[in-house]
């Protein structure tokens, strides 16, 4: 256990022990950021589901809480599986979530805080109807999951919707009610793609085209688009697409339908799953929040005692620039657990060379860096290899004329542990670029029981932008984002050797063909202050 102990981050929420899994419920109540999370109170396995509960005054630093809600009812015994918040209009909030049965059958539930008046919202009631939903006819009894938050219809109903499948389309279901207690299913659903599987927590939320503040969730007009994320049961990966809602149908159309939900676009193309935005009020912000969870074994889990992380939340915003993505980003918040800073202003990275960057223990760390190539020299290089694939190539160490290069976070001095994220730019025969990002964990531990993938994918960059990455570092977590938040890569890393001060970061430059000059901010991170009940 002791051997184990380095992993545990200093600013990621996390329980003091025992297993977490899904955000459940987020949402800001009289001067408390509330989360509840899937939890099993007696080891660091999935199972014996209930509701975990911490609070915050700033999404940093934490205050433990006695959980919530616990199994105790025929139709939430085998688990008080994940849901979602809603704030009538008089304020009062409720709780929709799904229970799985004694017969292991997935019902709807709605819950209540048992005093209003209570900012920590410690006591929640179930309602005594409960399950207010049950699965519709042709829908499997245990293919019924994970309400979302309710919006408004223009009728002035609520209207919600909770994933599914038929067969191997997965589809998300549509339900109006006034109530919270009587529902009416709507005809077809919001959407539905084949071949995409069972979809779990289920997000759909508007994002304006035209101003920065994020929306709250029954918002609706010209000047909006329509998020829809599904988390694939099949492959564990929170897929989104942007699109149009047509609220009197209560249908849901993609933009693109090539890049359709679960055959396109990812908030993170690292490890992220059942992932839940809430609109933060105060802030007026939309924000995000995932489960992150162990990429090694489950001896390993038991022996240190917990598992799984949440990500740091993020704010999530429709991308202007390009039309055709959002953009996630580490709450503001985030930075005032920055110190020491330290800056490396335009090192040039030789083709095929490594530089040190002196910051004493890299373990906690927020990076910032910007990488700059000759324009001229990009210009003479022969364009051939467009079709380049982070997932399939050879990683780091597979040189092209113009990448990879970027970061070795969480490496040791002989550089036999590293973990890289890159760019690598591919350039097609008639001169179009294309930028990769990736993050390569092939060598990022010498532990034999650890799952070491290689991450990415394409990123946007518009004429004129200089190439862009934000890294946090938190021992045993790596968050990657480029250009701004357009392309995200978290991480779980266990090295062995690279832990507390042998724990170094460097650049490095494995393009055969051009030069980069990289201008670098990083700071050391203070650890949150996470306070238990
Ligand atoms: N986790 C919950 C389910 C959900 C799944 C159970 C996603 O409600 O579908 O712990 O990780």
């Amino acid at each position: 256990q002791k051997m184990l102990a380095w992993q545990r981050t200093s600013f990621h929420f996390q329980p003091k022990k025992n297993w977490m899994n899904d955000p459940n419920g987020p949402l800001y109540y009289k001067g408390w950021y509330h989360l509840f999370y899937q939890y099993n109170p007696e080891a660091a396995v999935w199972g014996n589901i209930v509701w975990g509960h911490a609070v915050s005054k700033d999404l940093i630093h934490w205050q433990h809480l006695p959980v919530a809600m616990v199994a105790d009812q025929w139709y939430d015994i085998n688990g008080v599986w994940t849901g979602s918040a809603t704030f009538l209009p008089n304020g009062d909030l409720i709780m929709l979530y799904t229970g799985s049965t004694n017969e292991l059958v997935q019902v709807q539930n709605l819950a209540y805080p048992a005093d209003p008046s209570d900012p920590l919202l410690k006591k929640w009631i179930k309602y005594e109807g409960n399950p207010v939903l049950i699965p519709p006819p042709g829908i499997g009894l245990k293919d019924f999951r994970d309400p979302t938050t309710a919006w408004t219809t223009p009728e002035g109903k609520w209207r919600i919707t909770i994933g599914s499948k038929i067969n191997k389309t997965g589809i998300s279901l549509v339900y109006d009610t006034i109530d919270f207690k009587k529902f009416e299913l709507l005809k077809g659903a919001l959407h539905g793609v084949p071949g995409t599987g069972m979809w779990e927590c289920v997000d759909f939320y508007p994002v304006s085209k035209i101003v920065e503040n994020g929306l709250d969730t029954s918002e609706n007009g010209p000047a909006v688009k329509h998020v829809l994320k599904s988390s694939l049961d099949d492959d564990r990966n929170d897929y989104y697409a942007l699109g149009t809602y047509d609220a009197g149908a209560g249908k849901w159309v993609p933009d693109n339908p090539i890049i359709d939900v679960g055959i396109g676009l990812r908030y993170d193309y690292g490890n992220f799953y059942a992932s839940k935005t809430f609109y933060d009020q105060e802030k007026k912000r939309r924000v995000l929040w995932a489960w992150i969870k162990e990429t090694d074994s489950e001896a390993a889990d038991i022996c240190r005692g917990w598992a799984s992380l949440q990500s740091i939340p993020r704010t999530i915003k429709y991308d202007k620039k390009t039309g055709s993505n959002i953009i996630t980003w580490p709450v503001a918040e985030v930075e005032n657990l920055r110190s020491n800073n330290n800056e490396f202003n335009k090192v040039v990275v030789k083709p095929g060379s490594i530089v040190p960057l002196e910051v004493g223990s890299a373990t906690q760390l927020d990076i910032m860096a910007e990488f700059e190539i000759d324009q001229n020299v990009l210009k003479k290089v022969d364009g051939s290899n467009a079709t380049y694939d982070c997932i399939k190539s050879g990683g780091s160490g597979e040189r092209g004329a113009l990448g990879p290069f970027g970061l070795l976070v969480l490496t040791d001095n002989s550089l036999s542990e590293q973990t890289p994220i890159y760019f690598y730019i591919a350039k097609d025969l008639t001169g179009n670029f294309n930028t990769f990002f990736c993050n390569d964990l092939t060598r990022s531990s010498e532990a034999t029981d650890v799952r070491k993938l290689i991450y990415g994918s394409t990123v946007p960059v518009l004429q004129g932008e200089k190439l862009s990455l934000r890294t946090l570092v938190d021992h045993s977590i790596v968050e990657s984002f480029a250009q701004n938040g357009r392309t995200a890569i978290t991480s779980r890393v266990y090295p062995t050797k690279a832990i507390y001060e042998n724990a170094k970061i460097y650049l490095f430059n494995n393009a055969t063909d051009i030069s980069v000059t990289a201008t670098i901010k990083i700071w050391q991170m203070n650890s949150a202050n996470i306070k238990s009940n």
